[in-house]
């Protein structure tokens, strides 16, 4: 069985992690894989949304310790560099929208793949942990840059010192997640969102996307400028015209993502 699973069907690309046993933790092959199919999203012109999710009854445990628990240190080496850091550059450069379907306990790395997400969604039994101060390591995986921009510094800073589970109502009342939905509603609701991205106008998406993440490193005079290009470049897009005359028509919008 293959470590990450995926299927295309009306325009969304579902990714799968899928290490069941080990509450898809990641080995070197699944993170690889990951970032092949994401690569094949970005590139795909079908794909007009990403839906990620686990197998199982976890979403992912991070990385698996069972590969780094060589006592030379030798299976440390490139772990971030070669392996979670591509990954969630390129969720964050994704020129589509990407949910995270948070189904069970999302740990360390994992948790923090799925923070990155444009869109994250929980099952009511799902959790974040942000795992790593347990084993004396340092959130990595861009936890120190999201989580006190989703949740403010003093929560992320004790969430991330103390090692904290913080079930999924927890996690939506902070303001670290979307939304929770009941564990029987879950997928069918998180299908919704992810079937309703999909028939959006695309480009405009993508370009609101950029502009939040833009926001991190700009003024706000630098902030109006990119708006400006941006809300430029949407506004040439098929789909900004057809939502105009469907708007005048009074009619159903049949956006095409470009
Ligand atoms: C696992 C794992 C796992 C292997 C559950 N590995 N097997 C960056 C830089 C360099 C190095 C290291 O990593 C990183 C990035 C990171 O992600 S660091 C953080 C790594 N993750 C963790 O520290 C979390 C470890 N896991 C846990 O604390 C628990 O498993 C949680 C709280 C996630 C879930 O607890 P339970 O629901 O009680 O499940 P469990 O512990 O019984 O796990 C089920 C199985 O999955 C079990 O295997 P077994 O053969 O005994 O049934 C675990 O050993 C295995 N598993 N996480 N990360």
């Amino acid at each position: 069985m293959e470590t990450v699973l995926f299927k295309k069907q009306n325009a969304i690309a579902f990714i799968t992690l899928n290490r069941p046993e080990k509450l898809n933790a990641f080995n070197r092959e699944m993170a690889l894989l990951l970032q092949q199919r994401l690569d094949e999203c970005n590139t795909s012109r079908e794909i007009r949304c990403v839906y990620i999710t686990g197998s199982g009854k976890g979403f992912s445990a991070g990385q698996d310790l069972a590969e780094v628990a060589d006592p030379t240190g030798a299976g440390m080496q490139g772990i971030l560099k070669d392996l979670f850091n591509p990954v969630v550059s390129k969720i964050r450069k994704l020129e589509k929208p990407v949910v995270a379907a948070v189904n069970g306990v999302a740990a360390g790395a994992g948790a923090n793949i799925a923070l990155c997400c444009d869109i994250v969604i929980a099952s009511s039994s799902a959790s974040f942990i942000q795992a790593f101060s347990k084993i004396g390591l340092i959130p990595d995986s861009g936890g120190t840059f999201i989580l006190p921009r989703l949740i403010g510094w003093q929560k992320a800073n004790a969430l991330m010192m103390l090692g904290d589970k913080v079930n999924a109502d927890e996690a939506e009342r902070l303001g670290m997640i979307y939304k929770v939905f009941a564990n029987e509603l879950f997928e069918e609701e998180s299908k919704k969102i992810a079937a309703t991205l999909a028939d959006m106008p695309t480009r405009g998406l993508w370009f609101t996307k950029q502009a939040l993440s833009w926001s991190f490193n700009h003024t706000w005079h630098e902030q109006l400028m990119n708006e400006d290009k941006l809300q430029q470049r949407a506004a040439a897009t098929r789909d900004f015209k057809e939502g105009v005359q469907a708007f005048l028509e009074k009619r159903k919008p049949n956006f095409k993502g470009e």
